[in-house]
């Protein structure tokens, strides 16, 4: 992704040869607390061309007073972020250096690009905050923020093993993350992973990855996900492969006792990709629950803890601890993404009952674990199923049918023979769950209201209603049934320990 260019043009008067400014940055919304950027300043001449014979200009960066912080390194320690920086464009050079961007607040923010040295206005930036995010599909090619192009993450620890994009280690696209966790030797405990180092925040936090388990040497025990404070005290919670491949979840309570079972965690296979996710929720209540989904299926779940008082500090994928280096793992990551919310795990694709006509109506949702319905994350393609045409935007079957990001029910065509093939469409980053609605209500959540999770309903509180699975050549009970009686079962296992 090529960073958008913002020009902000500052009327430079008096004897400086820089006739303006441009400001370059990647976004026009940003997450908080997690690192953006990097952004550049670059000084212009009046005919547009990059200024490269100018004397040294000093430039005042300012972001407003607890609304966010600047700094000219991603990973500079915490302290050296502040609101105003101090940047040089050197003689005979027309850019600064690099600097980056942690919003600590949501909503319209900016900041203020200034020349105090010359009589300049100052030019502002502006862009809207939105709530703790960070998103991963590694199509840069680059994994850290410093490369070229930048990629999302503060830092690589490798130890004695590697961490790239390759086009080999990719699920979706054309880019996934390849970590090599070699069987070591020194003392280093911190194999091959990515870390975001954030503002520190509390709250509720949601992780997951595609992940494919390359190799593994199952002598230890290897953190794959690891959500850690930001004094370093302890970590706040954590997902871990076992020797046997089981994964379990860990979490820590807010004095820093340790909590985290294995008895009924799930088994990883080898040489597949597999949906993981880990999200805890109800932090604000002495009763927060980490639970940890593999391929939408609850897998392991932390007794309820009470974490007020924790602040996240970073979040890191891969392999990133092990108690013993001689382990190995090779594992590949695509589409990683953090957030306060829990994430859409699920594709429900819901086909009418009484559809005969060649172009025919369906409608697409994404549902989280719980099964509350979930913006689309970033625009999505659809992957039709074989013998049909599309999906496409309008009635007449014509115009391209991608369904933008940020939307929550999209109505979508196809072109086929048969309407039965329809739930067949599906998306790589997503579980398939195709449902044949009866007209009625939705198989899980009915929305805003219903008294579910995604209402603030309480965490068993949700009347496990289904679909009936009875349109057309429906067995009676679909997939989707299954899979959330699976859960319903999962869940009373783990309130019996
Ligand atoms: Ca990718
Ligand atoms: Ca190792």
């Amino acid at each position: 992704m090529r960073p958008a260019s913002l020009a902000l043009l500052l009327s430079l008067s008096g004897p400086a040869l820089a006739q303006s400014l441009r400001v370059e940055r990647a976004p026009v919304s940003v997450a908080a607390r997690f690192t953006q950027g990097p952004f550049q300043a670059t000084r212009l001449l009046a005919n547009g061309q990059e200024d490269t014979s100018g004397q040294p200009l000093g430039l005042t960066v300012t972001a407003g007073a607890g609304r966010a912080v600047l700094s000219a390194s991603p990973t500079a320690g915490v302290s050296s972020w502040a609101n105003v920086l101090q940047l040089d464009v050197p003689a005979g050079q027309s850019r600064s250096p690099p600097f980056y961007l942690r919003a600590q607040a949501t909503g319209a923010q900016s900041f203020t690009v200034a020349a105090p040295s010359s009589a300049a206005a100052p030019a502002t930036a502006t862009f809207t905050v939105t709530d703790p995010a960070l998103g991963d599909d590694f199509e840069t090619g680059s994994v850290t923020l410093q490369s070229t192009p930048p990629g999302r993450w503060t830092s690589i620890t490798a130890g004695q093993g590697t961490v790239e994009a390759l086009a080999a280690a990719a699920h979706r696209g054309a880019y996934g993350l390849h970590c090599v966790d070699p069987a070591g030797t020194s003392s280093s405990n911190f194999p091959a992973s990515v870390s975001h180092v954030v503002d520190p925040f509390p709250g509720d936090l949601s992780l997951r990855c595609w992940l494919r388990l390359m190799s593994f040497s199952e002598s230890e025990h290897v953190r794959l996900f690891k959500v850690d404070l930001d004094a370093f005290a302890a970590g706040a919670f954590e997902l871990v492969l076992s020797p046997q491949r089981r994964l379990y979840v860990t979490a820590w309570d807010a004095q820093n006792f340790y909590f985290g079972s294995q008895s009924d965690a799930g088994t990883l296979p080898v040489g597949s990709w597999h949906l993981l996710e880990v999200t805890r929720r109800g932090t604000s209540s002495a009763a927060a629950t980490t639970d940890a989904f593999l391929d939408g299926e609850l897998v392991s779940s932390v007794q309820p803890l009470d974490v007020r008082g924790q602040r996240y500090g970073s979040v890191n994928f891969g392999a990133f601890f092990e108690n013993d280096v001689t382990a190995a793992m090779t594992v590949d990551v695509d589409d990683a993404r953090v957030s306060t919310a829990p994430q859409a795990t699920f594709l429900e694709v819901q086909v009418p009952p009484s559809s005969a006509t060649s172009c025919v109506p369906f409608t697409v949702s994404l549902r989280d674990v719980f099964g509350a319905q979930v913006p689309a994350p970033y625009a999505l393609d659809l992957v039709a199923p074989v013998g049909v045409q599309g999906p496409f935007g309008d009635p007449a079957c014509t115009a391209a049918g991608t369904i933008a990001q940020g939307t929550v029910v999209a109505t979508r065509y196809a072109s086929t023979a048969s309407s039965e093939l329809l739930a067949g469409f599906t998306h790589p980053d997503f579980i398939p769950r195709p449902v044949r609605s009866d007209g009625g209500t939705s198989p899980v959540d009915a929305g805003p209201g219903d008294g579910g999770l995604a209402d603030g309903g309480s965490r068993d509180a949700r009347p496990l209603a289904v679909g009936c699975g009875c349109g057309a050549g429906g067995s009676g009970v679909g997939p989707g049934v299954l899979l959330w009686l699976g859960l319903a079962a999962a869940r009373r296992r783990a309130r019996r320990r």
